[in-house]
């Protein structure tokens, strides 16, 4: 665990391992800085002996700067007797001791422990000047690298990052002679530098990595520190000496250490004052009006709200439209209102208990909406569309969405940069910290087809997660070092002091226009109030709340001090308080004249000119998803190519896409020629196609191949989908990093954007979609329920017990089925357009295809259909290359659809009152029955009807095919466990759909805790077993 213990402590001389890591790999040759174009010399091989060299005149340090430099990178690129040295002097030599003659080294280019007494030594006034300059330059990093565990961060000054100590009283205010004094005695009492007191006077030359000089290149000592601690120790910490790249580092350090770099116009505080006025007011109204309401407020960290705004602003400025922005529930209203700019009105009668709902669904709690505002950015006079994704309680799931939504408003834009649309992400200190998600969203950030180019990360830091404290609730010094791992710098911020505050937020979004990487400003505050308002956080934090009871407010501390500088006159800042009430006072008059609350108003991701004026579906009907002969023979044609030239591919590849030529010539197709189809002539209408997951390019199954890697050139690839037509739309289909959670929510983001493109999820196997399960829950089952909003995304969840274990059989379709909305108990009135309705109805499609011609037209009615709903596809295994699993392009053709019911077309539908038993069933058990049966020469007396589309139930054909088959039993018919699969679903919709006329059989497997066996032969019987039953005619006397 890193804690570090002492304030000498957190400014220790790194040592050489320690500084090599953190010292750029690559040193540009030149970086502006505000002191003009600094000069990098490329790395050199130092080999000449350190005392051999002509420097030793007192005057070169920034020779041995370099020396050290290439020695911390690589002790062997310099001469031994400077390796020596330097080993020496980091390690603590004494002055005079560090030199050590070649001589006195080991023979045989071995070089020697050192030993101090035996040390030469040379030269001493020399030595001693080398070293103070090393000494320097160390003092120098090591405010680089440790400075922000000095700073001044915890308004409450109880520190949080040192919380197993007493509480450590640092950073400095008003840096004076006596107190850089102190430091420099704890410094050297602790004999980490060599320096004295007596060198505070000595001037010292600079190191390139240093913008601490301004327009000089040597300080006295004493300034030096001075300049560093107002750097690095004051009200913002830096962390980002772990960058691996100097630029970044160089830019960073220049933006924190140029002397006077944090001035503010009269304008820019005046401003500041009016936002902190109405983040502060904004509560202390809602606190006033609704005491007793729980609405998560901001007080502590009432900064926040000119921190969101200065980061928009200055993107704003640096060309960006379009802001996304996730956040949690703390402060979320404030946010709203004054970030986003929602009607006040329309925030304050949320709280009325009396407002009825106009919209269908169940709706959300207030701090869970989203919103979508359109608006002109008032200080860069600029459009800017603002919107805030609504999110579920479940503390940072909605970070993935944001980032997905974020990517595809980039691409529809042609943003290929992030110039024009950006995420702003908000986090808790807690939920930071413990939610694994976090970590996945940072590894999309960088991956080309995930990547948003530079999210803005917000911590409300307000050192409390309900009612833990951050010393259980982490094992990192700070919430943030999750940001570590992809190498975002992190600006700590003390919240009380709004002007730092809007400075990091400002370099915030210039990093972010200049790198196009994620950085982190983690806004260090406090929870005045308990975890909500009616909370008591006495119980369990009792000294940090006696501290915040004596906490002044911030907007109070700040105008004190912007009266006390005469940049705001006491009446001015009154004025304004007076200002802002008047509006939260009439805006609250007028809330109480709205009666309905439209929760289509807080809807995030509008989808303009899809739907009427009313939010109503342009028809009730879905066109015919076939397609004519000539567009299959097109797309399989290139489905069976290399449509570029001099292009290798695999010979394996070259046998499958063989094949696929000769089914297209016999007129059908297979799984993967299926789903080729479906995708390509979405493309040919203009729709984005985006397939993602783990392996999606080939496919885990080795079927697709979407993504033709040339055999003899590195990193050639070629994507026949993208060779169909001049006109064609985009098609995107990537390999995603290992996870779900992160990856679902990022294509569920993507899919909120627009309803024109199909956007596919594919698990590796159906198995893993539950460590996505939050994404599921929260957002594709009940998403259109609770924030109007609808999304069209596609799960692919391979499914099939085909006896590979537990883990690789079984997509869980019953949990899918569970939170199906359609009645089981309620025969539903068909009408002409029911199959449509009922579509328009549910909140999800589950469906388990057959065949390839019902996936082609299922993915299909996704994009023709007028309305978007999830759809959930459970697909085959070892259907892929099944000989029967094959579809005519008849099937395919204009006016074919989906079918929701295969009926029985085999000689059981020829004499259906002869048919003793009908079985339902869906997907790939249908082929091991209808073997069964032909085996059996039962074809005549059984009828199988497979139920393709599960939910929503098709009640209607499920009724007129019991009925065909008047004398026949019923069978429900799965793979599956009885607990689990289909059983529980079908069987009481079954039940109603004939009026509970007969009872439905059961042929499956036994219930059980996994959901298959690992045990072949134990597969193989329990095969065996459930087909005896479904075609066993007497199997179920015994339960009549
Ligand atoms: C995934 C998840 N687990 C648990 C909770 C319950 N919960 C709500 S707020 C909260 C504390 C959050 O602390 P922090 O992230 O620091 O935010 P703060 O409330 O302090 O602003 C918890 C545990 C939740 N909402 N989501
Ligand atoms: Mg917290």
């Amino acid at each position: 665990m890193h804690r570090l213990r002492t304030c000498a402590a957190r400014l220790r001389p790194l040592t050489a391992s320690q500084a090599a890591q953190t010292v750029g790999q690559q040193r540009p040759l030149t970086v502006a800085g505000v002191g003009g174009t600094r000069t990098f010399q490329p790395i050199r091989c130092y080999t000449a002996p350190v005392a051999s060299e002509p420097f030793l005149n007192g005057t070169s340090s920034n020779y041995v700067e370099e020396m050290y430099f290439a020695w911390l990178e690589n002790p062997k690129s310099v001469h031994k007797s400077w390796d020596v040295f330097f080993r020496n002097a980091n390690a603590g030599a004494p002055p005079g001791s560090a030199y050590q003659s070649p001589l006195a080294m080991s023979p045989a280019g071995g070089v020697a422990v050192p030993q101090f007494s035996s040390m030469v030594a040379a030269q001493p006034n020399v030595e001693k000047l080398v070293e103070d300059h090393l000494a320097v330059q160390s003092l120098i990093r090591a405010y680089q690298v440790m400075g922000h565990h000095n700073a001044q961060l915890d308004p409450l000054g109880i520190s949080c990052v040192n919380f197993d100590d007493a509480p450590v009283n640092t950073g400095f205010q008003h840096v004076d002679v006596a107190v850089f004094k102190e430091r420099l005695r704890v410094l050297t009492v602790g004999g980490f530098y060599g320096l004295e007191e007596s060198d505070l006077d000595k001037v010292f030359r600079l190191p390139t990595t240093t913008f601490i000089g301004g327009s000089e290149s040597a300080l006295p000592l004493k300034e030096i520190i001075r300049r560093l601690e107002m750097a690095y120790c004051q009200h913002i910490g830096v962390e980002f000496m772990f960058i691996n790249d100097l630029e970044q580092c160089q830019w960073i350090r220049q933006k924190f250490e140029t002397p006077g770099v944090m001035q503010f116009t009269l304008e820019e505080k005046r401003t500041l004052l009016a936002r902190m006025v109405r983040s502060t007011r904004f509560e202390e109204f809602l606190q006033r009006k609704w005491s007793s309401e729980k609405r998560f407020g901001l007080e502590g960290c009432e900064s926040l709200i000119p921190a969101l705004k200065t980061i928009i602003d200055k993107s704003s400025e640096n060309g960006v439209e379009n802001v996304i922005m996730g956040m949690p529930h703390r402060g979320r209203l404030n946010v709203l209102a004054n970030v986003i700019r929602k009607e006040l009105e329309q925030i304050f009668c949320q709280f009325d208990s009396k407002l009825e709902a106009a919209d269908e669904g169940s709706g959300d709690v207030k701090y869970h909406l989203g919103m979508y505002h359109r608006r002109i950015n008032r200080v860069t006079d600029r459009n800017i569309t603002l919107s805030l994704v609504a999110n579920p309680s479940h503390l940072e799931a909605v970070d993935p969405v944001v980032q997905g939504k974020t990517k595809a408003e980039q691409f529809y834009c042609g943003d290929s940069d992030g110039k024009r649309v950006m995420s702003i992400l908000l986090h808790g200190d807690a939920a930071f910290a413990g939610q694994g998600i976090v970590y996945e969203t940072f590894h999309l950030s960088d991956l080309p087809s995930y990547t948003t180019h530079g999210t803005v990360h917000v911590v409300v830091n307000n050192q409390i997660g309900f009612t833990t404290d951050p010393r259980m609730a982490r094992s990192s010094p700070y919430p943030t070092d999750v940001a570590r791992v992809v190498n975002a710098p992190i600006f700590h911020v003390n919240a009380d002091d709004p002007e730092a505050v809007m400075y990091v937020c400002n370099v915030a979004a210039e990093w972010r226009a200049t790198f196009h990487k994620d950085v982190v400003v983690d806004l260090v505050c406090y929870r005045r109030m308990g975890h909500n308002e009616m909370d008591e956080p006495m119980f369990t934090q009792p000294l940090m709340y006696k501290q915040i009871k004596k906490q002044k407010g911030v907007l109070l501390k700040y105008a004190e001090k912007l009266i006390a500088e005469g940049a705001v006159s006491r009446q001015e800042y009154e004025e304004e308080i007076a200002k802002y009430d008047k509006i939260c006072e009439e805006a609250y008059a007028r809330s109480k004249d709205e009666k309905i609350l439209h929760i289509k108003h807080w809807l995030d991701s509008p989808w303009p000119g899809f739907f009427t004026l009313d939010g109503q579906p342009k028809s009730m009907s879905c066109p015919s998803t076939g397609l004519t002969e000539e567009n299959l023979t097109h797309i399989g044609g290139i489905a069976s190519s290399v449509p570029v030239e001099d292009f290798t591919i695999h010979g394996g590849l070259s046998r499958i896409l063989k094949g696929r030529a000769d089914m297209v010539k016999k007129r059908t197709v297979d799984w993967a020629l299926g789903e080729y189809m479906a995708f390509g002539s979405l493309l040919k209408e203009g729709i984005h196609v985006r397939l993602s997951g783990q392996d999606v390019e080939r496919g885990t199954f080795s079927h697709r191949h979407h993504v033709l890697h040339d055999q003899n050139v590195d990193k050639r690839t070629c994507i026949p989908m993208n060779h169909l037509s001049p006109d064609q739309a985009p098609y995107t289909v990537c390999n995603s990093s290992l996870s779900e959670y992160g990856v679902l929510g990022f294509e569920l983001g993507f899919a909120m954007a627009s309803p024109n493109a199909l956007v596919l999820w594919e698990a590796q196997f159906g198995d893993f979609h539950n460590t996505a399960q939050c994404i599921i829950d929260q957002f594709i089952c009940p998403g259109q329920a609770k924030w109007v909003r609808q999304n069209g995304i596609v799960l692919l969840l391979p499914h099939g017990m085909e006896g590979m274990g537990p883990e690789h059989s079984s997509a869980r379709p019953e949990r899918f089925l569970q939170m199906c909305n359609d009645d089981p108990d309620v025969m539903p009135t068909i009408t002409e357009d029911f199959a449509v309705r009922q579509l328009y109805d549910c909140n999800w499609i589950v469906v388990n295809c057959s065949s390839p011609a019902n996936y082609f037209h299922v993915i299909r009615r996704q994009i023709l259909a007028p309305f978007r709903k999830p759809l959930i596809v459970f697909t085959p295994k070892s259907l892929l290359r099944h000989p029967e699993a094959r579809s005519s392009f008849d099937e395919m053709l204009p006016g074919t659809h989906f079918q929701r019911v295969i009926l029985e077309d085999g000689v059981a539908a020829e004499r259906p009152e002869e048919v003793k038993r009908l079985i339902f069933c869906t997907g790939k058990v249908y082929y091991e029955l209808t073997k069964e049966r032909k085996n059996r020469g039962m074809e005549g007396t059984v009828a199988i009807a497979r139920m393709e589309q599960l939910s929503p139930f098709p009640f209607d054909l499920v009724k007129a095919e019991s009925e065909r088959y008047a004398n026949a039993d019923l069978v429900w018919c799965q793979e599956e466990h009885k607990n689990q699969g289909y059983y529980d679903y079908v069987k009481p919709r079954i039940r109603t759909t004939i009026q509970r006329a007969k009872p439905v059989w059961y042929a499956g497997r036994d219930p059980a805790a996994a959901p298959a066996t690992g045990n072949k032969n134990t597969h193989l019987v329990e095969v065996r077993r459930f087909l005896d039953t479904a075609f066993g005619l007497d199997a179920f006397k015994d339960q009549q």
